[in-house]
Formats: C-alpha cells, structure tokens, sequence
C-alpha cells in the first residue's frame, strides 16, 4: 500500500493529455452509444490451447533490435538490445487460469487485501477500504484535464469484481485478468514455473520479427479506443470495453494482443523507482488523441500495489527452443 497516496499524482501523469477534443465532445458518451457497431469477431478458444512442449506458449527466436520508439520521451533513446530466444504465453493470461491459481493455492490478492491504515495515514474514506481502480466512462467532461471524471477507486473492485462489488467475471473466463498487482502477477508465475517478461523479451516478441522502423499508426488489429477518449467511443474495432483474449489476428510469431486489450507487467523498474514497474503494450482505453501507447516501444510506469481496470499480464518461461 506503500504507493497508494500517489494515486492520483501517478494517474495525473498516465492521463495528463486529455485535449480540448473531449471537452468539445462534452455529450459524446450518450452518442457513442448510437453509433454503429462492428461485425462480431471470432476469439481464440483458450481451453484449445494446449499443443507443444509448454502448453498455450510459443517460442519466440532471439534477436537483436533497435529498442525503444520516438513518440514520447519515456521512450527514448533508441538502444541496440539482444535477446535469447525465450517462450511466451500465446495469449493475455485469463480469469480462468487465474482463478485456477487462486484455487490451488488460496491466493489472497493485493486488492482483496485489507488497506494499512497506520502505515498510510490520510488516506480518503473509500481509498482505505479494499478495491481497485476502475475506468468508468463519463457522459459529459468538464475540459479540465481532471482524471477522476473517468478513474474512481472503487471498494469491493478486485479480479473477481473487476467493475466493482456488483459486477461479476461469470461468463467472462476467457477475458483477460484485471485488476492484479506486481506481487500478485509474480506469485501466479511462480505457481505455473514461468515468470514475469523483462521489459526487452516483452518488446521483442510484442514486435513480431519486425526490426524496421516502428509503425506509429493505431493498428486495426487490437482492441483499442476509436473516438475521443474518455467520451466518444466509435467501437469500429467491436469492443468498447475489454476484449476476450485471441479476438484479434495474432502477430507473426502467433501472439495475440500484444498491443491493446490490457496493458501487461513486465520487471523493469521505472526511471530508477522500485516502487513503480513498467507496463506495455497499451490497452482498449488507448485512444489518438491522448494515449498513442499502442505500439511495441510505448511503456509506462505503475504502481507496484495499485490493482487497475486496465492492466493484466502474460508469463515467460527460458526453455530450450521447440
Ligand atoms: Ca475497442
Ligand atoms: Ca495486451
């Protein structure tokens, strides 16, 4: 809980850039409802995936690359990194594999956990109960940047809560896990003998075998934001809010969602803080207009204990290559 009084500073930054365009589409929420919607798509069934030495893993090759992009600063400078070839879930690991974990080991997560009160004194009422922080889409916004008119810390919201004590992960297996902090993440791969990607292994297979030039468009294929974020969402990519995992056509090295859905854990330590680990790969609330974070090089920092609505993880595993 150590972080936990940062989190609107840590917000205000990973949310900074909301433009006029919001402010300007004040009403949008109520229109983006009225707006046509995608063909569905047909997702990866998680439970077929279970071929090959390391089950529902693909090997990704080792490489050398030049690492980092130029959109924003954090990303910066560009730097020649090698990788050894290393295997990586296939997909975005799941509610059903989770709760598997959570079953076999009676894992209790950090969002589940009761708040140390003593220890962060001067805490909001809500913020010193268990919970989470959960996107919720605004109707109207006021222009002034504020990221409380879309985040709110909701007690009660957990993985298995994902939008708070009311909602519910039934039916939602095969939907990526949300809502999970550093240590939790780390535990998870200790249970499943793998573990958590070094920010270059995320990178590299995020990339696909790509050592050109970083493309800085939105890709069509990911669950991003399409609209003005946080009030305009055109769902042109068929899910305005999270996505089952696999809905998306995979990289070439048969990754799905890399980019987009949730932001996913890696181990690096962000600018020097070990509070803070680095995230990547942007998520379904990436949106042109404030949050080009869908591309291989983007990369945040985030709170080790802060459990979001956003973020998930996959595992790595060194094996020898197939
Ligand atoms: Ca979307
Ligand atoms: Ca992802």
């Amino acid at each position: 809980m150590r972080s936990r009084p940062l989190l609107l500073i840590t917000l205000a930054v990973l949310f900074a850039a909301v433009g006029v365009f919001a402010w300007l589409w004040h009403s949008g929420g109520e229109e983006a409802a009225r707006m046509a919607k995608a063909e569905p798509r047909q997702c990866l069934d998680p439970a077929s995936d279970h071929t090959g030495p390391h089950p529902g893993m693909v090997y990704v090759p080792g490489g050398t690359f030049e690492m980092g992009d130029t959109v924003y600063p954090e990303e910066g400078p560009l730097h020649q990194v090698s990788v050894k070839g290393f295997w990586i879930d296939r997909h975005e690991v799941t509610n059903d594999e989770f709760a598997a974990f959570v079953k076999a080991t009676g894992y209790v997560t950090v969002a589940e956990r009761p708040v140390d009160t003593v220890a962060y004194p001067g805490l909001p009422a809500d913020m010193q109960k268990p919970g989470a922080v959960v996107f919720v889409m605004p109707n109207n916004v006021d222009g002034s940047g504020n990221i409380a008119q879309w985040w709110q810390y909701i007690p009660g919201a957990n993985w298995r809560h994902p939008g708070g004590p009311e909602t519910s992960i039934e039916g939602h297996g095969s939907f990526p896990v949300v809502a999970v902090a550093y240590e939790d993440i780390e535990a998870y791969a200790k249970w499943k003998g793998t573990s958590v990607p070094d920010e270059a292994q995320w990178e590299w297979a995020a990339r696909g075998g790509k050592k050109s030039k970083p493309d800085h468009e939105q890709p069509k294929e990911a669950n991003t934001w399409q609209g003005i974020f946080p009030v305009l969402n055109s769902d042109e990519d068929g899910f305005v809010g999270l996505a089952p995992v696999g809905c998306y056509k995979p990289n070439a090295y048969g990754l799905y969602d890399m980019i987009g859905n949730v932001w996913e854990w890696t181990t690096g330590i962000y600018e020097g803080d070990p509070t803070r680990r680095v995230i990547k790969g942007g998520s379904y609330l990436c949106a042109p207009n404030y949050c080009k974070r869908y591309r291989a090089g983007a990369r945040q920092g985030q709170e080790v204990d802060l459990a979001t609505s956003h973020l998930g993880f996959r595992t790595v595993l060194d094996a020898p290559a197939p």
